[in-house]
């Protein structure tokens, strides 16, 4: 049989890289997305050394929906038939109370977390419904459940991408398609560097006592979601840290 080929956007670190390896280990043939190509590249040698898998590497920004469009036009036909898309590529910046924010920041998260990850479940599920196969597989997150103080925008893009998956679940619900949100809270990545405007000493107090799970734990998860019979549709997952229990109550060990 054919290998099958997962599609992940922001591969290029954090849960995205660990997709990238879970499935690479798996057998599958991976398209990696990212802005920065020197990662992916060094990710696709590496992959393909190890598992003996193909990688095809597509660098563009998933915000230009306009080079999207056409990266995906001019896919090989070799790499059409993707069987799993999932839309990871997102990210939080600052800690700023609502009234106070930048505007220009929330753009960055609402164009990055909402807008593409609607413009490549556009451009990639119509060929899934063709096929007659496909899972779309949505990395949202614990903020998405409830806002919490400083993340009001983060927190409300992420409940965009549930409602967007419950709403694409339901418009597909005819066809043999699968669509599920994975909802992680705790990961350390360099995700919270970014939130923290690149202040790694923030990023790295905010772990402070606690063991976060990795890009890799939850990429665990996701292929779980990817290699469920066909039949069963896991259609939401909540994973935290042990010592988490909601977006804003975690336990942390006092540490010198
Ligand atoms: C990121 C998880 O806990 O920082 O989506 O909101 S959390």
């Amino acid at each position: 049989m054919e290998a099958k080929i997962v599609f992940i956007t922001g591969a290029s670190s954090g849960i995205g890289e660990g997709c990238a390896r879970k499935f690479a280990s798996q057998g599958w043939n991976l398209i990696l997305n990212a802005r920065t190509v020197s990662k992916l590249e060094k990710l696709k040698s590496e992959l393909e050394a190890e598992y003996g898998v193909k990688v095809c590497v597509l660098p563009f920004d998933v915000r230009d929906r306009k080079q999207a469009a056409a990266v995906l036009e001019a896919l090989p036909e070799t790499w059409r038939g993707i069987d799993v898309l999932i839309n990871n590529a997102g990210l939080v910046i600052g800690v700023d109370k609502e009234f106070e924010g930048e505007l220009d920041e929330w753009d960055i998260m609402i164009d990055t977390n909402i807008k593409a990850l609607l413009a490549m479940t556009r451009l990639v599920v119509p060929g899934m419904v063709e096929r007659g196969r496909g899972h779309v597989i949505n990395i949202g997150s614990i903020a998405g459940d409830a806002a919490y103080p400083g993340g009001s925008v983060y927190c409300a893009t992420k409940a965009a991408v549930k409602t967007l998956s419950d709403g694409l679940r339901i418009d597909l619900v005819d066809t043999p398609l699968r669509v599920t949100n994975i909802k992680p809270g705790m990961v350390e990545t360099n995700f919270t560097v970014v939130r923290y405007r690149g202040d790694k000493q923030a990023a790295d107090n905010f772990y402070k006592g606690i063991r976060p799970l990795t890009g890799d734990d939850i990429a665990e998860t996701v292929y779980f979601a990817a290699s469920a019979p066909a039949h069963i549709q896991i259609a939401e997952v909540l994973l935290m840290p042990t010592y988490q229990a909601t977006g804003t109550i975690s336990y942390k060990k006092k540490v010198e």
